[in-house]
């Protein structure tokens, strides 16, 4: 029995022995789970085949093996748990050198784009007009003929019918607007006076194109109807929109005009930016660039959308928004708005 009792003792310094000698050479979380396994697992490592044949021993050789066996395995344990913080801090080390951020590096570049430049002339013109206490709404492209001609005096036969060569959806009922105007029809139906709009938005007409007409343009229209306004009202009101909006140096005219919706009517120049007067082509060699019509809104409108013209009066305009970013910026062709020409694009 005492031999027995010698020989696991033996036994049990041998395992611990060759634990040890083999523990050193791991370096891998696998290899240490392995060795953890061989040694110290649960159901087949070799501690676990001595303690098998423990209950086989006498007391003594109970005690004696037992103390042996516990304490070589929390010696095996303790080493087993400094290797596993080793090979943890090793592999951390490893992952961060691997993933290291060098932050001397460039970043890369992601280029940035910007507004359009009539989206940017569209939001500085509704900017000066909200100042004067308008407000901005929107309406349909597509519109009906009573909204886009006929509710503004323009009935069937009307022969300002052929200013605007309109695109028909469903001939003499649909069409895509030929102006902004359509919408002073709608706001004042669903409002009551004092009213103050403008809206911004895309119109068409079937014209020849050129250096400063398109087939699809855009307009902002303006309202305002109370129960005092004067064209000199008016005058006032989009003469402080073009200082606002070009500055003291630009001049502004107002010529007679004919609008059937309108009366009396205008239309506003501004001296041309591109050669400050002088005459160019964008001028078309007068030293002026059309920007708007306007007038004071015919009382057949009012009574229209059932607002009495002897309480109430008020003035529209109608502004081509490619023909503001133009002379505003002194670009002398409006088919590079429409280009997406990336060299014209990033001057703005
Ligand atoms: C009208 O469209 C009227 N609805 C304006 C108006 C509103 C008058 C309210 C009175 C009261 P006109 O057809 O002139 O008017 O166009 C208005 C502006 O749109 C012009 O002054 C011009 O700046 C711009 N415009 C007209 N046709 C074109 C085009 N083909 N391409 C680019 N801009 C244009």
């Amino acid at each position: 029995m005492i031999d027995q009792n010698e020989a696991l003792l033996d036994q049990l310094e041998q395992i611990r022995t060759k634990a040890i000698a083999e523990l050193e050479p791991v370096t891998t979380m696998a290899e240490l789970e392995e060795w953890d396994i061989r040694y110290l697992g649960r159901n087949r490592g070799e501690l676990k085949n001595i303690a098998a044949v423990m209950p086989k021993l006498t007391k003594d050789g109970r005690r004696a093996v037992g103390q042996k066996m516990n304490a070589v395995k929390s010696e095996l344990e303790s080493h087993l748990k400094a290797r596993r913080e080793e090979i943890r801090q090793k592999e951390l080390l490893a992952t961060l050198e691997k993933e290291r951020i060098d932050v001397t590096m460039p970043g890369r570049h992601l280029p940035v784009g910007h507004m359009h430049p009539l989206t940017r002339t569209i939001q500085e013109v509704t900017d000066v007009f909200m100042k004067m206490g308008f407000q901005v709404v929107q309406g349909p492209e597509v519109e009906t003929d009573y909204y886009n001609f006929q509710a503004l005096n323009i009935p069937a036969d009307h022969p300002s019918r052929d200013m605007q060569d309109t695109f028909w959806i469903v001939p003499g009922e649909l069409l895509l607007r030929t102006q902004t105007s359509p919408m002073q029809i709608r706001v004042m139906k669903q409002t009551r006076p004092p009213v103050r709009a403008v809206v911004p938005g895309k119109v068409f007409r079937n014209e020849a194109i050129d250096a400063t007409h398109e087939a699809q343009f855009h307009q902002i229209e303006g309202l305002l109807i109370d129960d005092q306004c004067t064209m000199a009202t008016l005058k006032g009101c989009l003469q402080t929109f073009a200082r606002e909006l070009y500055g003291e140096g630009r001049q502004v005219r107002f010529r007679a005009s004919y609008f059937p919706f309108t009366e009396p009517s205008a239309e506003m120049d501004i001296s041309c930016g591109e050669c400050n007067g002088k005459g160019c082509r964008v001028c078309k060699y007068t030293g002026w660039v059309e920007l708007l019509g306007c007038g004071m809104v015919h009382p057949k409108v009012l009574r229209e959308v059932g607002y009495d013209p002897k309480k109430y009066r008020g003035f529209a305009f109608g502004m081509g928004v490619e023909r503001i970013a133009l002379a505003k910026y002194g670009i002398n062709e409006i088919r590079l708005f429409t280009s997406n020409d990336l060299r014209f694009l990033r001057q703005f």
